[in-house]
């Protein structure tokens, strides 16, 4: 067992044993089944590159082997940062089935986030590939490797260049440990809102039985065709149902080299997809895209549009231009995710965000005071189920505020409820930016603004984007010598920060607006650049 990871109290585990929630399966046990079911049938593809579920099962049980060779234990934690490459999900199920624990960084992420991770997590080992997109992970594992000693081995998919090649550790099998369904299987990461990302400890058996919801609702079978155009890491592609649902229920997982129209487009013609994931700024590209060129998407039945809230507008237009039935998806790394169900009317699919997939869900629309408002008020959303965690991985601090005494977590989104009992996402209360899905903590960007020298207070807040939904804006309050945005744009980039974190506009002013309390009040500041925008859109 590892320590530190809440656990739900144990009338609730019961409970959801009992009705059938958790089924005391592991994802090795699960991978090992569908073998024996789908032998010869195609699990994985990557351009040429095709795996059955015999081929998958076989290469993680070597690496599961060549992993444990190399000295990684069970409950050793593992900081993963792979593309979307056949490797990732070996790498992944050879950790299950290890009962190492992997935790899944993006490939966005860098030396500032990873650092962290390895730190935090006390990581035994770093796995990366060795160039993407125009990015060399090797010179950032070299400097995590620097500052955090116990990351004892850096395992590169591909030209290792001094580090250890992933391809030389797949062994001849042999025996592997038993893994606990209530152990860990995986970390996944807060969006956040404050400092420092959040590691979310999800078990075998509460993520098996988001699979085995999220496949329900979207009726995938062995003859489903998934492709993962986002980052294959992130819970909403890999969960929902995503990569691993797929392979739960004997389909085939595609990866595309990228997102973009150009590059997904030809990958959903040739291995004729049936459903995939994208969040809203995708969406609108591919709605646009697919006006303008000659493509054959008529195998596509499913587009899940998530990770931020997708406008009515572009969401009429999915199925006339596209062709598909769209399913909207507000989801949560920390568990809840809601779906608008197939056979939903057309109003629901366009005007909700769906509702949770599992009767087992429970859900709470609370005032400040933590009352419940009336049925269709809008409140902070609360809540609590068979795969939603108890609490974050070593943060007793944050989880006492987090989650409430009887176990509800506080999502820290303000939503409303229709009579019809789907959930509508009218705004948030966490102090986070949701840049187009990705989630930007303003208190982690704020910390790094405040570590130069000439700034001596700064307060990120969103502001509106046709695009994106919304953007960064950080107003910085400087002292001589004064420095130019572009200069602490670029003092934030060298700190190892996310591309995406960075902020998109930098505002100088003297002091900030306070509330009644004495807080910064970003609601003022938020006005402020609403009100800068309009006066530039206005000279334009
Ligand atoms: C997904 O997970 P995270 O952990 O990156 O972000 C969760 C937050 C939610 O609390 C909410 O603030 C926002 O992202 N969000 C949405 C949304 N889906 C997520 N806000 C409005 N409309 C939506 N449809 O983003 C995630 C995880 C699993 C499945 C789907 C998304």
């Amino acid at each position: 067992m590892l320590h530190n990871c809440p656990d739900w109290p144990e009338a609730a585990a019961d409970w959801y044993r009992k009705n059938g929630c958790w089924q005391g399966k592991t994802f090795g046990d699960m991978l090992r089944e569908r073998a024996v079911l789908y032998g010869e049938h195609t699990a994985v593809i990557c351009r040429d590159e095709r795996l059955s579920y015999e081929d998958l099962d076989d290469r993680v049980d070597r690496l599961a082997f060549g992993l444990g060779k190399l000295g990684i234990k069970p409950l050793d934690r593992v900081v993963v940062q792979l593309p979307n490459i056949p490797q990732f999900v070996e790498v992944i199920f050879a950790l299950f089935r290890l009962g190492a624990v992997p935790v899944m960084a993006l490939p966005s992420h860098r030396s500032s986030e990873i650092t962290y991770f390895c730190r935090f997590a006390e990581a035994a080992a770093y796995v990366i590939p060795d160039t993407y997109a125009g990015f060399d992970y090797r010179r950032l594992a070299a400097e995590v490797q620097r500052d955090v000693p116990h990351v004892r081995e850096v395992i590169v998919a591909g030209e290792p260049e001094g580090f250890m090649s992933l391809n030389d550790l797949y062994k001849e099998s042999g025996s592997l440990p038993a893994v606990r369904s209530d152990d860990i299987v995986l970390f996944q990461l807060s969006g956040g809102s404050t400092g420092l990302p959040k590691l979310i400890p999800r078990r075998h058996d509460d993520y098996m039985y988001s699979l085995k919801a999220s496949v329900e609702v979207c009726g995938l079978d062995h003859n489903s065709v998934y492709l993962a155009a986002l980052p294959a890491a992130h819970n909403f592609p890999l969960s929902s149902p995503g990569v691993l649902g797929t392979l739960y229920a004997g389909g085939t997982v595609v990866f595309s080299p990228g997102p973009s129209p150009d590059e997904a487009f030809p990958v959903i013609a040739q291995e004729r997809v049936t459903i995939t994931a994208l969040v809203p700024p995708l969406a609108l590209q591919w709605l646009e895209a697919v006006e303008t060129r000659q493509v054959d998407l008529s195998s596509l039945q499913i587009l899940q549009v998530g990770g931020a809230k997708f406008s009515a507008e572009a969401a009429r237009r999915v199925k006339p231009t596209l062709g598909c039935t769209l399913q909207q998806v507000f989801g949560m790394a920390e568990g809840l995710v809601n779906y608008t169900r197939l056979d939903d009317p057309e109003e629901v699919v366009i005007h909700t965000q769906g509702r949770p997939m599992s009767v087992y869900d429970e859900i709470r629309i609370v005032d400040e005071d933590d009352h419940e408002v009336e049925r269709g008020q809008t409140g902070q959303l609360l809540t609590r189920g068979p795969y939603t965690i108890p609490g974050y991985y070593n943060a007793e601090e944050h989880n006492a505020k987090v989650f409430t005494s009887d176990g509800f977590y506080r999502t820290g989104d303000l939503a409303r409820l229709t009579p019809q009992g789907n959930l509508v996402v009218e705004g948030r209360v966490k102090d986070q930016i949701n840049r187009g899905g990705e989630k930007v903590a303003a208190e982690e960007v704020e910390n790094h603004l405040l570590a130069h020298p000439s700034v001596h207070d700064a307060a990120v807040v969103s502001m509106p984007d046709a695009f994106l939904g919304e953007r960064t804006c950080a107003f910085v309050i400087a002292r001589e010598p004064k420095p130019s945005a572009a200069q602490l744009r670029s003092f934030i980039r060298q700190r190892g920060l996310a591309a995406y974190k960075i902020p998109d506009r930098v505002e100088f002013i003297d002091s900030f607006p306070l509330t009644p309390f004495g807080k910064v009040s970003k609601k003022e500041l938020r006005n402020t650049i609403n009100q800068l925008m309009m006066v530039s859109e206005e000279r334009k």
